[in-house]
């Protein structure tokens, strides 16, 4: 059997203080937390310590027919350590509370779970000179995904002390975020690091999501107090945008919370978010209960009232178009799902 793979993780800091409830454990079983996940390697903590372990041949089995079964970071599982296996063994995947979902880029017919069980989702995205240069479509994309996810949804733009007019930007963020908190965040001159760590209690999970070099990690390390390199994670801190964090992994914070760092993607796929698409376009969703067809696609339909909410003004037509792009894709990955 593998001795634990690191000393700083620990179960109780890494569960956040919360464990499910799991009466039918068998003999010689405990719960453990997927903390890390490397090439289909979860790393898990538990109560007797950090194990990096292997599904059961059962949980193999279903991981491959079924992408929902395959462990994710947050993930809560069975754990067992058999004397004959060389690592601990999941025997169970236990169900999810919430779960960060996109489309597999390395299937177009499949799902991919990100993370789970987490509390709170951190949409980062990065502020340059140019207020106007925010990528909107980008942070609404986000923003479905994570609010489909069941958790509650942040959005944290980063690097303000390189934007002279961040309010500027973060007007434009709130003007497509209604509803949802939008922190402007730096970690050179410390604004708003606060407020995240605010929303980052003690037993409590989240994870921050966004392009690669937006600064999520760098956001971690002010929330730690500390250079992550000192826990053996982060390398080449300078290297903008050039997918410094390469795995998804659960960090424990000094109050005891846990936040999930995740690389950055290029852009996310969506699967199946349709209730973040609802979440986060509420005025078109409201408008479409009084369309006069109920699969109208607000393209040309009569009696369509998203269409008229446009023309009286009530709905940002850009907002629309995005708002198309984005059901068209969730309509597809429907289709495609096998
Ligand atoms: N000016 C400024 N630079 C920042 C800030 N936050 C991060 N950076 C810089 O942005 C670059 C990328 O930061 P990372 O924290 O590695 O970004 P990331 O989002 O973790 O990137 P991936 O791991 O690739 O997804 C680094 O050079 C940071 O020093 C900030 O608030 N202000
Ligand atoms: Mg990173
Ligand atoms: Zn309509």
């Amino acid at each position: 059997m593998t001795e634990p793979t690191s000393s700083t993780a620990d179960f109780h800091s890494l569960s956040g203080g919360f464990v499910p409830e799991q009466t039918d454990l068998p003999a010689g079983a405990e719960l453990a937390r997927v903390i890390r996940v490397d090439r289909g390697w979860p790393t898990v903590a538990s109560p007797s310590g950090v194990w990096l372990s292997q599904l059961s041949d059962a949980c193999a089995r279903s991981a491959r027919r079924d992408p929902f079964a395959r462990v994710a970071v947050g993930d809560w599982v069975v754990l067992t350590h058999p004397a004959e296996h060389e690592h601990a063994v999941i025997t169970r995947l236990l169900p999810r509370r919430t779960a960060l979902v996109r489309r597999d880029p390395g299937a177009a017919d499949a799902a991919q779970v990100v993370v789970s069980n987490i509390e709170r989702i951190f949409v980062v995205a990065a502020l340059t000179a140019d207020a106007e240069s925010l990528n909107l479509a980008r942070l609404e994309r986000g923003m479905v995904i994570a609010a489909d996810s069941g958790a509650d949804v942040t959005v944290v733009l980063t690097k303000a002390d390189l934007c002279a007019d961040a309010d500027v930007a973060a007007r434009r963020a709130r003007s497509v975020a209604a509803g949802y908190e939008v922190i402007i965040e730096s970690a050179i001159d410390g604004r708003g690091i606060a407020e995240v760590a605010r929303l980052m209690p003690p037993g409590q999970t989240t994870a921050l999501i966004g392009a690669s070099g937006t600064g999520k990690s760098t956001l971690i390390n002010r929330l730690l107090g500390h250079e992550r390199q000192a826990v053996g994670l982060v390398r080449e801190r300078d290297d903008k945008g050039r997918h410094t964090t390469v795995a998804r992994e659960m960090v424990a914070l000094p109050n005891g919370g846990v936040v999930i760092d995740t690389p950055g993607i290029r852009s996310v796929a969506l699967w199946q978010a349709r209730r973040g698409l609802a979440l986060v376009f509420p005025e078109i969703e409201e408008a479409a209960c009084t369309c006069k067809f109920s699969d109208c696609t607000h393209t040309r339909e009569p009696g369509c009232a998203v269409a008229a909410a446009v023309a009286a003004g009530a709905i940002d037509p850009s907002r629309l178009e995005r708002y198309r792009i984005l059901s068209d894709e969730i309509t597809t990955s429907a289709h495609r799902q096998r």
